[in-house]
């Protein structure tokens, strides 16, 4: 059946992510994707100096006040990089005036990496984030995100698996039912998800083989891939295996490229497979 996503990130022109990143990963998946833009950069802001930041807050109340004048409704509201803390309060008022009774909504909270916020964020996006992500019924933290939401040490030398197991127990006290946590990692070799679903109540580890090194936008590659899947009724742990392994992917082929990873990783030549194995 025809699906229609509202993806609210930012246009980030150039270093593949966010809204770059989200529409043609959602497309190929035949989903209609409408956009919320939140901000204009010239770049994004991991390993670039300089770079232009237009705010878009002031245009989402009329956007939206246009919209419930066409009386749209989404069958999903996924969430990214938001230009400030009064947009996350925005973002929740529209989750209400644009969802049906089946809408799906997926918070990624982006705010960070390696245990810091990211450049431009203060920590009052760590308490809108916490609020926002009360409205979810999926969030998809990575490990930074998720100290900064339940308020703990992030730990730069690793985490257990008991202790991964109590995150995503305290992430979904926050709300939301389903937890994808990225950047999980045992041992040197694999790295990738916990996933918990409350309502099964089991946890699930799906590991991949790691690449050494720091890619930019991946974070947005296997959300994106990840809400695809969904959309496209794959259960969540299938959906989160082939968003991973299409992640994966993106990221062997840019390293063997060996370019500089701060453009982003090549999920482009990844798209055509994907849209056939998505339909498997
Ligand atoms: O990929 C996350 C992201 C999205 N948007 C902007 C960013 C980042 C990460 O650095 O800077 C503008």
């Amino acid at each position: 059946m025809h699906k229609r996503i509202l993806a609210v990130h930012d246009i980030s022109c150039i270093g593949r992510c966010s809204l770059t990143v989200a529409l043609p990963i959602l497309s190929v998946a035949g989903i209609e994707t409408s956009v919320l833009p939140t901000a204009v950069l010239s770049t994004h802001t991991g390993n670039f100096e300089g770079y232009t930041f237009r705010d878009l807050t002031d245009d989402i109340e009329p956007i939206c006040e246009h919209w419930k004048s066409l009386n749209i409704k989404f069958d999903a509201i996924y969430t990214g990089y938001l230009g400030s803390v009064r947009q996350i309060e925005l973002v929740e008022k529209l989750i209400n005036s644009f969802s049906h009774d089946k809408t799906i909504v997926i918070v990624d909270p982006v705010m960070g990496d390696n245990g810091k916020l990211y450049s431009n964020l203060t920590p009052d996006f760590v308490m809108g984030f916490r609020r926002l992500s009360k409205r979810a019924d999926i969030i998809t933290p990575n490990l930074t995100e998720a100290t900064f939401l339940l308020d703990i040490p992030y730990e730069k030398d690793g985490y257990t698996k008991e202790q991964i197991e109590y995150i995503l127990k305290e992430l979904s006290k926050l709300g939301p039912e389903k937890i994808v946590l990225t950047g999980v990692s045992f041992t040197s070799s694999r790295l990738g998800c916990a996933v918990y679903d409350m309502n099964s109540g089991g946890v699930e580890f799906i590991l991949e083989q790691k690449v050494e090194g720091m890619f930019h936008g991946t974070g947005d590659v296997f959300a994106s891939s990840l809400i695809a899947g969904l959309m496209n009724e794959l259960p969540l742990v299938k959906a989160v295996k082939l968003a991973e392994s299409f992640t994966a992917d993106a990221i062997r082929r840019t390293d063997k490229e060996g370019g500089e990873t701060r453009y982003g990783v090549n999920f482009e030549e990844g798209l055509a497979d994907f849209s056939q194995n998505i339909k498997k």
